[in-house]
């Protein structure tokens, strides 16, 4: 597979609705998109960053150098491309900054699949036909407010509900959503807001039967969540603090998680996204897919890899309504109770509306393989 020409998209897509979490609110989402050319194909990758360095330390801006500097050119140094396995092997001398990596290898996973004519989902090994989902539902500012929200996905058919928290918006919250609903699948995202002297604190949380609390306590921590899985009953899930195979081995050889949120993004992309996902099913860790607010794109990219076997709780893709007036794909992810039928079209399966594209594009820029074009 040669890959003829990239074109990185810088975008922006307004929220439906402001998103607030532990690190602050977010009101839009800056982001670019991937955009890799074969001669017959495109294949499309979404970079899950943000203009702000709060939720992991890329930008916009610094995996936009990354890609543009390192990873582009390396990408074309290596010429034929014959498995998308090998671009995680191409980046691996350039440190960290998975979420660049990410973007292009997304692109060129999707690439492969459509030049080999089979769906992201089949490519990847996944064999599900369908995926169940839930919802990831920011801070709101009281108890009713909260309540109102929970109902409205909750009659949509959401499969489990993630309730964002930190101090002073926790437990008085969770508890009235639990009288509430006694028995919906209920769980809670920290976003690395507590520290070990909110154990007490977290205790508290085996009261209410979540299925899980995700990422505590710091973002690059898996000692102290060791120390506290010790301590509570409720499992602990990791999200910020895995960004790689080796991250998630230590992790559950600690015993800092009894879960873990898999992020194509954070962990560098599919293949690595991929490997997490076979060592965790052999630990019988169960993992699902987090969501970093995708546009479609990179909403694709999440079902495809959803379709793995041990990815066994539902996700936090969900529709592409609940964040915004109109995705940049055809068809929009569409969910009915609770549930997403994968696409068995070839690639991702959605096809970006050029149009749609342009619209929300703020800047773009082509670089062409030369090495081929001489
Ligand atoms: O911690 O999982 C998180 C969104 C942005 C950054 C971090 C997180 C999230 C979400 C939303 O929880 C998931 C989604 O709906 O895409
Ligand atoms: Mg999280």
């Amino acid at each position: 597979m040669k890959i003829e020409k990239i074109v990185l998209r810088r975008m922006q897509l307004e929220l439906k609705e402001p998103f607030q979490t532990s690190f602050g609110t977010q009101k839009e989402r800056e982001f670019f998109i991937v955009e890799a050319y074969s001669k017959d194909h495109v294949g499309y990758g979404e970079c899950v960053v943000n203009s702000r360095p709060l939720y992991s330390e890329e930008t916009v801006k610094t995996a936009w150098h990354i890609a543009e500097d390192f990873l582009i050119p390396a990408l074309y140094s290596k010429g034929e491309i014959n498995h998308p396995d090998e671009v995680s092997e191409i980046f691996k001398p350039f440190r960290r900054n998975n979420m660049a990596k990410s973007a292009i290898e997304g692109a060129v996973w999707d690439l492969y699949a459509k030049e080999n004519n089979i769906s992201l989902a089949e490519a990847l090994g996944g064999t599900k036909k369908q995926i169940e989902v839930g919802i990831s539902i920011g801070i709101q500012e009281s108890p009713e407010k909260l309540i109102e929200t929970v109902e409205k996905y909750r009659s949509e058919g959401y499969k489990r509900m993630k309730i964002k928290i930190k101090p002073g918006t926790d437990i008085e919250m969770l508890s009235e959503v639990r009288k509430k609903y006694p028995n919906i699948a209920m769980m809670a995202d920290g976003n690395s807001a507590y520290t070990l002297d909110d154990v007490e604190l977290l205790k508290e949380l085996d009261a209410l039967n979540l299925t899980m609390i995700e990422q505590p306590l710091a973002h690059d921590d898996i000692i102290d969540h060791a120390t506290l899985q010790a301590q509570i009953k409720t499992p602990v899930c990791l999200d910020e603090s895995i960004h790689s195979l080796e991250d998630a081995k230590k992790a559950i050889k600690l015993g800092s998680c009894k879960i873990i949120n898999i992020k194509i993004g954070r962990v560098g992309g599919l293949t690595e996204a991929k490997k997490i996902h076979d060592y965790c099913a052999e630990q019988n860790i169960p993992v699902w897919c987090g969501g970093m607010l995708e546009s479609g794109i990179g909403r694709a990219h999440n079902i495809a890899i959803t379709t793995l076997s041990n990815f066994t709780l539902p996700g936090d893709t969900a529709a592409s309504s609940r964040y915004w007036a109109e995705d940049i794909i055809n068809p929009e992810v569409v969910v009915t109770d609770g549930v997403i039928t994968v696409p068995d079209q070839p690639g991702i399966g959605y096809e970006p509306v050029e149009e749609l594209l342009d619209k929300y594009t703020l800047e773009l820029k082509e670089y062409e393989n030369e090495a081929l074009t001489v």
